[in-house]
Parts: C-alpha cells; structure tokens; sequence
C-alpha cells in the first residue's frame, strides 16, 4: 500500500468538532468558509465505525466572553485561574441557534454527541481536557471501552477547537490525524501556524484529504 493512502479500520474514530452555526458564516464567531466543512464531513463520516460530534455548549455569561470583562474586546487575552484565556465574542449559548449543530451536517452513524464548556468559570477547546487541564469529560475513556486506537480529527476551528482536541488525543495515547481539507481556521494572531507546529512537534499527522 502508498505510503499515501489511509485505510479506515475498526479501530479508527472520526471526532466531529463543533460544526456549529456560530462558527459558520454569519454566525457570531464565524470562521470563515466554516460551512465548506460540511460535505466533506458528510462524505467521511459513513466511512468510520465511531463516530463522535462535539459541540461547543456554552452557558450565557461564560468566562471565556469578552463582554463578561469590562473594557476587553473580542480577540485580545487575559490571564485567568488556569492560565491565558482568549476572548471570543459571546457565541455558543446553550439552546441557541448558534450553538445548533449545523443544519446539512448530516451524521446519522454518530454514537456520541459530546458537550463542552459547560462550566462558566473554565473554557474547554479539547473534548477531551477542559482549560484548566485537570477536569476529564471521559472522552479517552469512551474511545478505549470501545477499542478505538486511532483518532480523525476535522471541524471547527483548525487553530483552536480542533487542534486541542487533537493534542489531547495524542496526549491520551492515540495514534492522531487532522484532515484539513475537512477542517477551517480562525488564523487569528498567528494561531494556525502555532496550532500546526505544535501537532506536528506532537507527532500528529496533517493529512489534507482523506481520499
Ligand atoms: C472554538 C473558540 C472558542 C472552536 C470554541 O470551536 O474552535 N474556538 N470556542
Ligand atoms: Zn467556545
């Protein structure tokens, strides 16, 4: 077999991460072409036997919001309890449209949907290792009880969401690869330069498609 070429097995994991409306254009932290994810996600997903989606799920008034510290704007960074924070615009409010899984992601196969910071006073990029690095949402377990070895990450956002959760991933142990043609960046301040040296440095393949 090319070196190239990925085979899907059993023991493979597509993690799904916030296809959200707010991080679609028009949405309140839009990446943009955010919705360009969405058919290549459809295409994959049907390929894996697990299949996990993560959603950004945020209570109003989250930490992690630059209207909840006065004289801050969105994209500038503060120091908090666990260490530097961004401030993002108020998005992904639980029960929101914004914070909906995006309408034509269409992942019927999906076994999980994972929520994530939840709690006010900490922001969780990772699915797996909330900001504060200690706080577990029992994701890694999940994936060992059900024998998965190695883990897709796509979604949004590459420089954020996605890459922490592929960092963790690898961190946890598995085997890890970003398929970018499925993911999008916010590319702010340098973060998708940043975000892909670091996966890199972990041992985290970029594969730009999965064909
Ligand atoms: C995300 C910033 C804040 C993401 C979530 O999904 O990448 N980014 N919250
Ligand atoms: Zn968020």
């Amino acid at each position: 077999m090319a070196a190239t070429t990925t085979a899907i097995a059993p023991g493979d994991a597509l993690l799904v991460v916030d296809v959200q409306n707010c991080f679609c254009p028009g949405g309140a932290l839009a990446v943009p072409e955010g919705d360009a994810v969405v058919p290549v996600i459809n295409a994959l997903a049907p390929r894996f036997a697990n299949v996990v989606l993560t959603q950004d799920w945020h209570p109003a008034g989250h930490i992690s919001f630059a209207s909840q510290h006065a004289g801050r704007q969105p994209f500038e960074t503060i120091a908090l309890p666990y260490g530097e924070q961004v401030l993002w615009p108020d998005h992904a409010v639980q029960a929101t449209p914004g914070a909906e899984l995006h309408p034509a992601l269409a992942v019927p196969n999906a076994r999980l949907i994972l929520r994530k910071g939840m709690n006010p006073l900490v922001d969780s990029y990772s699915a797996f290792l909330e900001a504060d690095r200690k706080s577990d949402t029992g994701l890694a377990a999940w994936l060992r009880s059900q024998g998965v070895t190695r883990v897709f990450c796509v979604g949004l956002a590459l420089d954020y969401c996605v890459a922490w959760t592929a960092l963790d991933a690898r961190a946890a142990g598995f085997d890890v690869t970003v398929i970018e043609n499925a993911c999008r960046a916010i590319d702010a301040n340098g973060s998708l330069a940043a975000a892909r040296a670091s996966m890199t440095a972990a041992g985290i393949a970029l594969l730009p498609s999965l064909d």
